[in-house]
């Protein structure tokens, strides 16, 4: 039986999978072979697209060239999720062995839409790079006093959780795990990794609720995973230690677990931040992380679960004089030695920058430091630091750069054995995630996982194409304007040069050049009367640049070398100091905040041209979202021009306002 395609609930977006973007398959003839759940998905999709198109869906006849599109068993072995697509005689054919395959293989033809079904296509073999590709949700069940329903989240409130438990009606979370299969993710953690007391009660008597979400997303081929507490065993099972090395905890934790599998066959295992930010992990018993991982790798290794165990560890409670600790060095330094003892089930899921998801911050060192560990890098979607989705900044360009970092000769992308991860941008809000220009990014993570050296114009390309699909070249031409550049817009008028942090404590909205500068939380510019940055060089700094391997650590070593982006990360320099673009330190920052506003000024601009070819409601969403954002850019502006122009006595060599 076809499996009927999630209904959205009034009033809410249907992002990139509008009934639109299945017309070329909608209207022709299509062939569907096979069996298996995920077989009666793509059967439903198929259907309902014909049901809006006028075409037809036979199931399970001999191909004999009255189709236009087949989707069946392939010939070769391509995994689970592989799958090929050809084009010959008129017929168009989608070859998979697994049923996610198929699903990814429609989703792809939707993607290509009449190209599908034009001329003659070579067949070609589409896999995924990675074979996890999974965005974890900051969700809470209860309301945090501080941080709300979704931590860090920007986008209403969780799509799984509501008055204190998981919502009666999941429409809205299939039709989510619906678009998440179509931009390629396979697995979903269900709560935030801070696991409060609510939270932590998923793992035992409240498995049944986690059961029902797994049910939802199963059908797109959805993996759940559920964020657990290292505290659990005394929390939850009243022990009176959480020792990973103590057999008592090791039986909990295996009898906890085998429950967990008895509501949820499939499940993907556990996400923990332990020793992190407060939160209970294996040094209060003097043992590893990898000890404490890999007792839970044990639990979960009979049911083929994986943990994913977070390097996010540094000390939170730093003191601000202390100028020999760096946080930038803190997961290196814990997590290098442990290199070749996680189990083969654990995953080290790494931040893709050695602080905390800046708009600019090189790439880890730890991640090309751990050659016998399988790692995850973990991305941000959800945009704390990069405008909290009241800003348009579209991270493709800053993904890309990351997951094509070089350490040596493999690239990020290479050493991401264990998978991409992001944290997500959506919650119940109409538009998913708030400013309805965020979706592109939840798009990019997901294409970006698929196939890591996809340039990201081209992945934005597909999104437009599918979101806006009979869009006018004006209109695609113009979400190219106001989206191509926008991350580089937001680094231009916010923290200069790779410094980082000059965000409100608390919430991290807005400007505050010295909010974090006495903080405990290890995150300094130093800026004086004479200069600004951090030395983190080996000769004379906090030896953070000698954790990269050749040639990256004799390059961000020195001044001269060090990339003009990411200076003030790895040097305190002064304000006269002579950039590798010719301009001085101090004119560069008066120069970037002036353009930035300007990119803002031009970009709201660009967006107010377009009413009339954006339905109105989102029209009108994005153009007040601009406001904001042209408020808060000339406050970032204003504030940090000033701050500068006071400490240093250098005026702007174009005479600017600076107050
Ligand atoms: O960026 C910081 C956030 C915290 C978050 C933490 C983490 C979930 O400000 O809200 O906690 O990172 O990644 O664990």
């Amino acid at each position: 039986m076809p499996l009927p395609v999630p209904v959205l609930p009034e009033g809410v977006d249907p992002a990139w999978l509008p009934p639109a973007a299945f017309r070329a398959v909608g209207g022709r003839r299509t062939l569907i072979r096979g069996s298996g759940p995920l077989v009666e998905t793509v059967h439903g999709e198929v259907a309902q697209a014909c049901q809006l198109f006028g075409g037809r869906v036979v199931r399970d006849a001999a191909p004999d060239g009255a189709y236009d599109l087949v989707l069946g068993p392939g010939a070769e072995d391509l995994g689970d999720e592989g799958f090929t697509l050809a084009r010959e005689g008129g017929t168009t054919t989608v070859g998979a062995c697994g049923g996610r395959g198929l699903l990814y293989g429609l989703f792809h033809v939707v993607r290509l839409g009449e190209d599908a079904f034009r001329g003659e296509r070579a067949r070609v073999v589409h896999r995924p790079a990675l074979a996890l590709r999974m965005l974890d949700h900051w969700d809470n069940v209860a309301v945090h006093p501080v941080m709300g329903q979704v931590e860090r989240g920007y986008a209403g409130g969780s799509l799984f959780w509501e008055d204190g438990r998981a919502r009666g009606g999941l429409e809205r979370v299939r039709a989510y795990g619906r678009l998440l299969a179509a931009c390629g993710i396979n697995a979903v953690a269900v709560n935030n990794v801070n696991v409060h007391e609510t939270e932590a009660r998923l793992l035992t008597d409240r498995i049944g609720e986690v059961a029902r979400l797994a049910d939802a997303f199963r059908p797109y081929g959805i993996r759940t995973h559920l964020s657990v507490t290292f505290a659990a065993p005394m929390l939850l099972g009243g022990l009176l230690t959480a020792d990973p090395l103590d057999g008592t905890v090791r039986d909990w934790w295996a009898g906890a677990t085998r429950r967990v599998y008895e509501a949820i066959p499939d499940f993907g295992g556990y996400v923990v931040k332990a020793d992190s930010e407060g939160r209970p992990g294996p040094f209060a018993y003097g043992r590893s992380h990898a000890d404490g991982a890999n007792m839970l790798a044990a639990a979960l290794d009979p049911f083929g679960g994986t943990v994913h165990w977070r390097a996010f560890v540094y000390d939170h409670r730093q003191d601000w004089r202390d100028r020999t600790t760096d946080r930038a060095r803190a997961a290196y330094d814990h997590f290098v030695p442990l290199d070749g003892e996680f189990a083969g089930n654990a995953v080290l899921q790494v931040k893709h920058g050695p602080m905390d998801f800046q708009a600019r911050e090189p790439v880890s060192p730890l991640i090309g430091a751990m050659p016998r560990t399988r790692l995850a890098v973990e991305l941000q979607v959800t945009q704390e630091y990069t405008g909290q989705q009241r800003h348009v900044c579209w991270l493709g360009p800053m993904w890309s750069e990351v997951l094509r970092f070089r350490y040596d000769d493999t690239r990020v992308g290479g050493l991401a054995r264990g998978g991409l991860v992001a944290v997500s941008n959506a919650g119940d809000d109409p538009f998913w995630t708030g400013h309805p220009l965020a979706q592109a990014n939840l798009y990019t993570f997901g294409r970006l996982a698929w196939r890591p050296d996809a340039g990201p114009r081209e992945v934005l390309d597909e999104w437009i194409q599918l979101t806006f699909p009979d869009a006018p070249a004006r209109l695609a031409g113009g979400l190219h304007a106001v989206l191509d550049g926008s991350w580089r817009t937001y680094e231009k008028y916010t923290a200069p040069l790779g410094v980082g942090f000059m965000v409100q404590p608390g919430h991290h909205y807005g400007p505050s050049v010295d909010g974090y500068e006495y903080s405990p939380w290890g995150t300094y510019h130093f800026a004086d009367r004479d200069g600004v940055g951090v030395d983190r060089s080996a000769a004379t700094g906090t030896g953070y640049a000698g954790q990269y391997g050749k040639p990256w650590s004799e390059l961000y070593e020195s001044p001269d070398t060090c990339p003009d982006e990411l200076l003030l990360f790895f040097h305190h320099v002064p304000y006269g100091h002579v950039l590798r673009s010719g301009k001085t330190v101090i004119q560069h920052i008066y120069d970037t905040h002036f353009e930035g506003v300007a990119e803002v000024e031009e970009a709201r601009a660009t967006w107010a041209s377009l009413a009339g070819l954006v339905d109105p409601a989102r029209h009108a969403r994005v153009a007040e979202r601009y406001e904001e954002q042209l408020r808060c850019a000339r406050e970032w502006r204003d504030q940090v021009n000033s701050y500068f122009f006071r400490k240093s006595g250098v005026p702007d060599a174009r005479g600017r306002r600076v107050y």
